[in-house]
């Protein structure tokens, strides 16, 4: 009996577990170009097609391997429009009794495929180092979950980076040797830009047609969008780009938007490389005396132990994570992180490079987006579809607990023991965005004051009976208390009166 195999716009991979479950001689892959997927939120051009073109190339790359492939294209005429549509029209067209699917990355389509009127049978997505049941097993009886230790297991687990039982080096973190500020120069020349074939320009066109009121640039695109591609770029950063990534992991300049970074998440996330496999690369790199312990271990940690943490608490979490809200923040999402004009640098930059790349690195996900909606009290909901929509390697499993949990507090803490604040001091040391703001970083009051700098202690005010009781801010309360009560006075009159100008739409 005949059965379909849903293959998803992030499941790009030949050894997916739907696949692995399924009889080529027998079953039938479904792919679909669809408009509830494409328009759930309004994803970044760039990101839109660079999944359709490697779901097309995937496709082709599938039929070679012996596999019939059902493939709906976005503009064909008899597209329904949802996966479970295209899922139903096929099973109806060739009598299939039921569906096999990998485990989605988002909860709203792990409940439509359990709503489906046909049997779908949903297997655990094990391209993840740490299954469900793994994370669980690690988590259940702790209480607090922190990163560092699920990590070590992952460490002791893969094998990666150990010399017998112990840390290779003698320390399991070397995040003391990274995080320096903006270096003057960028020796790494940044990702390869592939030009685009045939398949990707057939692509380009139909999202030019379809998706262009969408936030951001759809060309120049250079994505890789099969894993040849994606694999010619990890060797081509792991040659140039990894020795420099630890050191300069947390630095952001102006007009080098992809640093020492490897720009593969996007190509991790849909499947094109396996996360696994790029540790081990990254090890040899090691072993091989090309690249530093403290910049193959901080990678390799951001592989295994982050992500893979992210990934467990996305799921132990459950549907509503995503709707938490632990600190009643309801302010609109501003007009700026769509391109709106605004007098911040950092922010400009960061969303110009965000519209120009669907990319962003990680502070400048974290200290600058992040931390500025947060501090200004914008609600986690519009947050989360912001990140969900810009970002090319965004899929809720990985966004929802960097936005949600990490950046915004919004889940009371289970991801990060305090919330990731900062004044401009910060980004001031961490970057070269200061110098040409309208703002000025050392004005704590005043009509040019950086709003970070206001923002800050409004924020940490706001929130003092949540935070003063915590070891790690204690610090912060002690250094506002010892403050003079009229200067206290105007930073907290200031940072409101910014408030109200930033939600009625002003300029800032
Ligand atoms: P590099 O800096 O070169 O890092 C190497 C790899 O480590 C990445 O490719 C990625 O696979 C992994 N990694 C690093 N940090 C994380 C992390 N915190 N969580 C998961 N994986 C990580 N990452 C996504 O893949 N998708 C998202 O939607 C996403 N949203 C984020 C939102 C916020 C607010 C923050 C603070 C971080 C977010 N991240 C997300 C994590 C991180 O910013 C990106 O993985 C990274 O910037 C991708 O660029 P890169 O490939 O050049 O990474
Ligand atoms: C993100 C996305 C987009 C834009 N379009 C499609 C699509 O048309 N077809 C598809 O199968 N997948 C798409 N995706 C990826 C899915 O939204 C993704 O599988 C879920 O978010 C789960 O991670
Ligand atoms: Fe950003 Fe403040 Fe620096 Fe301006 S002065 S770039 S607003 S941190």
């Amino acid at each position: 009996m005949t059965r379909l195999v849903l293959v998803l716009g992030d499941q790009l991979s030949d050894h997916l577990s739907a696949l692995r479950a399924a009889d080529p001689a027998r079953d039938v892959v479904v792919m679909a170009e669809v408009a509830a997927e494409a328009g759930n939120v309004p994803h970044h051009p760039k990101k839109i097609a660079f999944l359709f073109a490697a779901m097309r190339k995937f496709a082709t790359r599938l039929r070679q391997a012996g596999w019939q492939v059902e493939y709906t294209k976005l503009d064909d005429p008899d597209n329904s429009g949802s996966i479970n549509g295209e899922l139903l029209r096929h099973a109806a067209a060739i009598q299939a009794k039921g569906v096999i699917a990998t485990q989605p990355g988002e909860w709203r389509l792990i409940t439509s495929l359990n709503e489906m009127p046909i049997p779908v049978h949903i297997i655990s997505d094990d391209r993840f180092i740490a299954s469900a049941d793994a994370f669980e097993a690690w988590a259940k009886d702790k209480k607090q979950l922190r990163m560092e230790y699920f990590y070590r297991e992952m460490r002791r687990k893969t094998g990666l980076l150990m010399e017998g039982d112990k840390p290779a080096g003698g320390q399991w973190n070397y995040d003391h040797d990274n995080r320096k500020p903006a270096p003057d120069d960028v020796t790494f020349a940044g990702p390869l830009r592939f030009e685009p074939d045939d398949v990707v320009q057939e692509v380009l066109d139909l999202v030019a047609a379809r998706f262009s009121n969408n936030f951001g640039a759809l060309r120049p695109f250079w994505f890789a969008t099969d894993s040849d591609q994606a694999h010619e770029q990890l060797e081509h950063w792991i040659a140039g780009g990894l020795s420099g990534f630890g050191d300069y992991q947390d630095a952001m300049l102006a007009d080098k938007p992809f640093m020492y970074h490897s720009l593969i998440s996007l190509y991790i996330n849909a499947g094109l490389l396996d996360p696994l496999a790029v540790c081990r690369q990254v090890e040899e790199a090691w072993k091989a005396g090309r690249a530093p312990l403290n910049a193959v271990e901080g990678f390799i940690r951001q592989i295994i132990g982050w992500r893979e943490y992210m990934r467990g608490i996305w799921y132990r979490e459950g549907p509503d994570y995503t709707r938490r809200n632990a600190l009643e923040h309801s302010g609109d999402l501003p007009a700026m992180y769509w391109g709106a004009p605004t007098d911040m640098r950092c922010i400009a930059q960061t969303v110009a490079q965000t519209r120009d790349h669907a990319y962003a690195h990680h502070i400048q996900r974290l200290m600058v987006t992040g931390n500025f909606a947060l501090l200004a009290g914008i609600d986690p909901w519009q947050v989360h579809e912001w990140y969900l929509a810009v970002y090319a390697d965004a899929y809720e499993w990985v966004e929802a607990p960097n936005v949600i949990g990490m950046s915004l507090f919004a889940d009371g803490g289970i991801i990060a023991s305090k919330p990731y604040v900062s004044s401009g001091n910060y980004i001031d040391r961490m970057s070269d965005y200061c110098g040409g703001c309208a703002y000025r970083v050392k004005d704590k009051t005043g009509p040019r004051a950086c709003p970070f700098n206001l923002l800050y202690w409004h924020f940490l005010i706001r929130h003092r009976a949540r935070f003063s009781s915590n070891p790690r801010m204690g610090q912060m309360y002690a250094t506002w208390d010892r403050m003079a009560e009229d200067r206290r006075e105007t930073v907290l009159r200031e940072a409101a009166d910014f408030l109200t100008r930033l939600q009625a739409g002003a300029q800032i």
